[in-house]
């Protein structure tokens, strides 16, 4: 399954060349260009792309989840959300031909790469063990066969139902009501390897899961510290909206132990005079490089340097937020005098200057965002930065005010939507209350399985049915190859998606491939054309509509789907689900008496930008158990790797889509194809005797003790910090052991493993 990319049987050379131009402007034009021919949608592409993001009517980008802009421009639209579309609307079709001619065991042999770009799914498929290969099966039958499986269990609790955050709000509804119906809270997601340690950190300092700041305050910050984000390939909207900043003054600050493109300069895509002479505008005003893991050391530094300036500057402080506010200041006071300069210096890595650089730029600003992405959560101590981040934004009254306050940048264009609409596997008491009053419900009331805790139960086979709603879990993943056994162990599972992935050959004794709609695509029911409503990062909550026809005639909606599986195992079910999908008014007006903040849904969802979720701590009402804003103490954690081994971080490259692979080039980076690298600083190369491209082996050890190791991968010399080591999910999750996951958030981590590295033999 440890597939090589790049320098494999092709033959064609890896390459390595330091990128020195502006991120976005025509690289990524030209990028684009070649994507469409060779998805051979240079003509549809264009028009699809055009409607992407328009208010009322458009179709919202299916990319990540920043948010579109306010300003009625519609072409700041970035070169991987095009990507993203063109993937969706390729013109290749994957039907039972295909299955027909190959088993599943010869599918196994091809990469990601070629899985995908066979084109879109268009029937339902069912595993048929005697020859292995997939058959067609009728949707009904499909259904059948999931609802009786299910009905068969001992207990509810035996299947797990794993959400991608792709899946719109009134699907996500539907999908949880069922499983809830049924009897079990086990709804893993993506969100259990991503933001889990955002939500839970912020959840208890101020109160709510997400973000308080929305795009206008980025428009007022004047200084945005950015953190563990790799803008220009993640979030390339948000380059607009760094550009902007620079250019009115502000300060920006990143934090990254790579400087990545967005870290540097960038070309707005809508400003056409700038593109037109090739005019670049800085994205940055200060880069600092600490250590893997290092963060919370820098933030500690930052609230310690200035709590220091006021010693002598009595505006260093918001002392009257602090004192009608908060809780805690004096402890947090404590600890950030206790710690010594040189023991953060040493976790950090970076000099008590640099971080008191970082304080005077923090305390020059009347208006700060702090704003995070993989880089802080994906740590056994994610739970405990992102409460440090806002730690610091306390002392200086940055919560609850225009131009201030937290911005994690969520991943999936829905993933936050999920998470409000109940896809949780650790609901509140109030929201199962209200779930049962409204829906006519009895809701499981204990906790069910997140991502990894599915992983385990499947292999002690407590978990025998898997039902994917989207996403490509195998490789998603921690631990490929224990992932994939789990799955084996599994009496059925089920994968709802648009393209053929490792999760469908890589399955349970039953198997299913569900089809379904993609977000660009018309969704006609009996009421006529239905849009869905999505929540992008700073919980904006508006409608997407699809126009194109569909890839193949048989594809159904998620909610027909999730409804037809609901249907079929509870034939009993009070909940009128065939209405629901007939007309997703119905859904929402459902969800506008069952969700907090929904209020008038169908309504408000149609106004022309839809609406923002109200959040109590943006009026600095905080639902915390103090009634006030909780300051953390938590210690700063030993990051400093044991001699002879590197701190690895995973992370995307950019020319991919979590785990899909476009291509083996990471363009603003420089490399050329390859995947199977692992970037190294240049004295860690010459310790272990290695120049550019020498194959190495890599070893990780477990929290257990134990090893797993790829083998061959080609060094590449980085300006990366000594000790660290970065390369590519979803390949290097064979290094990273169930076992694995932080304490505080139970997510895997990803981005602090511990690597030996030496070569080859
Ligand atoms: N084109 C494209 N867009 C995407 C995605 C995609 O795959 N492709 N994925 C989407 C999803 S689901 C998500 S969650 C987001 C992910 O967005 P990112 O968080 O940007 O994703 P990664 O590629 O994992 O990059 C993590 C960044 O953190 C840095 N980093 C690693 N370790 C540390 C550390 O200890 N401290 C700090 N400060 N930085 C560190 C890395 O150098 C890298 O720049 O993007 C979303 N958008
Ligand atoms: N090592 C390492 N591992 C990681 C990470 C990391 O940084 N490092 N990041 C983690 C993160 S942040 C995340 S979010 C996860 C991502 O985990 P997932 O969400 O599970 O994975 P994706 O690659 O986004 O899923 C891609 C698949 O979704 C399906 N799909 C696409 N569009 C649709 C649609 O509209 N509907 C449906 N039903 N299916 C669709 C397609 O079949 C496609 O193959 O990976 C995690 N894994
Ligand atoms: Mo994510």
């Amino acid at each position: 399954m440890t597939e090589r990319h790049g320098d494999g049987p092709d033959g064609r050379k890896p390459e390595f060349k330091p990128y020195h131009h502006p991120a976005a402007g025509w690289g990524a034009a030209k990028s684009v260009t070649k994507f469409l021919v060779q998805e051979k949608e240079l003509v549809a592409g264009p028009q699809a792309i055009l409607r992407m993001n328009h208010e009322n009517g458009g179709f919202d980008c299916p990319g990540c989840a920043w948010p579109d802009d306010t300003k009625g421009l519609h072409l700041d639209i970035c070169e991987n959300g095009i990507k993203h579309v063109a993937w969706e609307m390729t013109r290749k079709r994957v039907g039972p031909e295909l299955f027909a001619e190959h088993t599943v065991s010869e599918l196994r042999k091809w990469s990601d790469t070629e899985l995908e770009a066979h084109g879109r799914l268009t029937e339902p498929m069912r595993y048929d063990a005697g020859i292995d290969r997939y058959v067609p099966i009728s949707w009904q039958e499909a259904f059948d066969l999931v609802g009786s499986t299910l009905r068969g269990l001992d207990s509810p609790d035996q299947a797990a139902f794993y959400t991608s955050g792709r899946l719109g709000n009134e699907a996500t509804f539907l999908y949880q009501l069922w499983v809830r119906e049924y009897g079990t809270n086990n709804l893993p997601d993506c969100s259990n390897m991503c933001h889990e340690a955002s939500g839970r950190a912020l959840q208890a300092a101020i109160g709510t899961g997400k973000g308080t700041v929305d795009i206008h305050d980025w428009e007022e910050a004047d200084a945005l510290f950015i953190l563990g984000v790799n803008a220009a390939s993640n979030a390339p909207r948000m380059l607009t909206a760094l550009a902007e900043a620079y250019r009115r003054g502000a300060q920006i600050v990143h934090v990254n132990p790579l400087v990545e493109a967005g870290a540097t300069r960038t070309i707005i895509p809508h400003d056409f005079a700038r593109m037109a002479t090739f005019r670049a505008t800085p994205t940055s005003t200060l880069n600092l490089q600490p250590r893997i893991g290092g963060d919370m050391a820098l933030l500690r530094g930052m609230a310690k340097a200035l709590l220091e300036m006021a010693e002598t500057d009595p505006e260093a402080l918001d002392t009257e937020f602090l004192a009608a506010y908060t809780s805690g200041f004096e402890e947090y006071r404590a600890v950030c005098q206790e710690i010594p300069w040189a023991e953060l210096e040493r976790q950090s890595g970076l000099t008590e200057s640099q971080i008191r650089a970082a304080a005077g730029v923090y305390r020059s600003a009347e208006r700060t965002i702090i704003s995070w992405c993989l880089g802080v959560t994906q740590h056994e101590h994610g739970v405990d930065t992102v409460r440090e981040i806002v730690n610091l934004l306390l002392l200086r009254g940055n919560l609850g005010r225009p131009g201030a306050g937290p911005s994690p940048v969520r991943g999936h264009s829905n993933v936050q939507g999920n998470r409000t609409c109940g896809i949780d596997h650790r609901p509140s008491a109030d929201f199962l209350d209200r779930l049962a009053e409204v829906c006519g419900i009895t809701p499981p009331r204990h906790h069910g399985l997140d991502t990894v805790n599915t992983i385990e139960a499947m292999h002690r086979g407590d978990v025998k049915v898997f039902v994917g709603m989207g996403g490509n879990f195998v490789l998603a993943a921690p631990d490929t190859p224990y992932t994939a056994a789990g799955l084996a162990k599994c009496e059925l599972t089920v994968q709802v998606s648009t393209k053929l992935n490792r999760s469908h050959l890589e399955h349970g004794k039953q198997a299913l491939i569900l089809p379904c709609l993609g977000r660009t695509e018309r969704d006609l029911q009996a009421a006529g054309p239905q849009a869905t409503s999505v929540e992008d990062a700073m919980s904006m909550v508006h409608l997407s509509v699809g126009k194109r026809t569909p890839a193949s005639p048989y594809l159904l909606s998620e909610p027909a789907i999730i409804a037809g599986m609901a249907r079929a195992t509870l034939p009993d079910s009070a909940t009128p689900w065939e209405d629901y999908v007939g007309d997703y008014d119905r859904i929402r007006d459902t969800m506008s008496r069952a969700l907090d903040g929904f209020e008038d849904f169908n309504e408000r969802v149609r106004q022309p930008l839809g609406f923002r979720l109200h959040q109590a701590a943006r009026e600095r009402v905080f639902h915390t158990p103090s009634g006030r804003a909780e300051f953390s103490t938590a210690d700063v954690p030993d990051v400093v790797p044991a001699p002879g081994t590197l701190a690895l971080g995973t992370m995307r490259s950019h020319d991919q889509w979590n785990t899909t692979i476009y291509s083996d080039n990471d363009r603003y980076r420089g490399i050329k194809n390859l995947r199977t690298l692992i970037f190294l600083n240049a004295a860690d190369m010459r310790d272990r005797g290695l120049s550019e491209f020498d194959p190495v082996d890599i070893t990780s050890t477990a929290k257990d003790g134990t090893t797993r190791s790829l083998k061959g991968y080609l060094a590449v010399p980085y300006d990366i910090p000594p000790g660290c080591a970065a390369g590519y999910m979803p390949e290097m999750n064979v290094l990273c052991a169930i076992g694995d996951y932080s304490i505080q958030s139970d997510q895997p981590l990803m981005k602090h493993l511990k690597v030996t590295v030496e070569r080859s033999r």
